[in-house]
């Protein structure tokens, strides 16, 4: 990462923190506040604020315009994590117990509601010109989520799937929130319709190289380093691309030794070790890189109608933090 860009992100975020502080009430009940101040206040990478004020800028406007908008992005992703916790049974989120883990399913349930809700009221603080537009785009853009996370679930009960369902999954359950994030920066910068959709289509490929970074890192990750539950996507029997990609590519005679090493419950260590190994002879690990390599491709090549200016190189310095995380 060069040193510019690296000074940008950081800013961005302490901008986004800064304003996070003091956004759940002091109110009570505090069985409903208290788990909302918990979500927001260990952060995350927080991506999705750091792209959607780069858009603003990329498309010619400032970041305080679009700092509303940032700050619900992020409130909605952590909503969304904290139901995403539940659905999934996950113990660690942001290297702590999530938060169902820490109070209960209810409680979690209802506090992510709170979390909603208040990323709504964010957003009715935005210019008022560009308030309509705005909560059009979250909301059909939230909805899209809520698919993907429905054949996500959906897909956990079914033997496989075809690569082209685990895309379209992937590009609605991820890719959507990065776009969105994107193509309401681009908007709220006063970019044109070509600039929104050229944004909208950069973050799409931006959050299909994450969510196969993810599935990397469900299986490669440290523990520590990712803050959350290391093989839970092959304990929750989920799509992954790899075991997508496994499956489709492996000989018989891999495939039943994947099906055997898969099966049983709990996914052990020494078993994600042997999945592992198979997923690599099969050559899995390798075409999730490739796939990666491509979406960031396809990424940098969306940046070309905008015009080539600051805020566009950060948008191509953003990609290799993409494509070096570990976290
Ligand atoms: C109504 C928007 C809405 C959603 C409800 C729960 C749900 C339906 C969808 C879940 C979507 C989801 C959690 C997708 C996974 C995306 C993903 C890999 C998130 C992890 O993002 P990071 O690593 O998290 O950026 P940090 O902790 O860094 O913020």
């Amino acid at each position: 990462m060069n040193d510019r860009f690296s000074e940008r992100m950081t800013t961005c975020k302490a901008l986004i923190k800064d304003r996070f502080q003091d956004l759940v009430p002091q109110s009570d009940p505090p069985g409903l506040y208290e788990p909302m101040r918990y979500a927001l206040s260990q952060p995350g990478k927080q991506l999705r604020p750091t792209l959607l004020l780069l858009c603003a800028e990329a498309a010619g406007g400032r970041m305080d315009q679009a700092m509303d908008a940032a700050l619900a992005i992020e409130v909605i992703h952590t909503f969304t994590l904290v139901h995403d916790d539940i659905m999934d049974h996950d113990e660690l989120r942001r290297g702590r117990p999530t938060v169902h883990r820490r109070w209960d399913e209810n409680v979690a349930l209802l506090a992510g509601d709170g979390l909603l809700v208040l990323g709504y009221s964010l957003l009715a603080r935005l210019e008022p010109r560009r308030v309509p537009p705005i909560l059009q785009l979250f909301s059909q853009a939230i909805l899209e989520i809520c698919e993907g996370q429905a054949l996500d679930k959906e897909f956990e009960t079914r033997a496989e799937i075809s690569l082209e369902e685990y895309y379209r999954m992937i590009h609605k359950k991820t890719g959507r929130l990065f776009a969105l994030a994107c193509e309401a920066g681009a908007l709220l910068g006063g970019g044109d319709d070509v600039t929104v959709a050229a944004l909208g289509q950069y973050g799409a490929m931006v959050g299909r190289a994450f969510q196969l970074q993810d599935d990397l890192l469900d299986v490669l990750g440290d523990e520590k380093t990712i803050g959350k539950d290391v093989g839970s996507d092959l304990e929750e029997n989920k799509k992954s691309f790899l075991i997508t990609h496994a499956r489709g590519a492996a000989s018989p005679e891999q495939l039943e030794r994947l099906n055997a090493l898969t099966a049983a419950r709990p996914i052990t260590p020494q078993r994600l070790t042997a999945i592992i190994a198979l997923f690599d002879e099969i050559g899995s690990l390798l075409a999730a890189r490739e796939e990666i390599a491509h979406s960031l491709t396809a990424a940098q090549s969306a940046l070309t109608p905008l015009a080539e200016n600051a805020a566009r190189r950060d948008l191509a310095g953003f990609l290799e933090t993409i494509a070096g995380r570990t976290f």
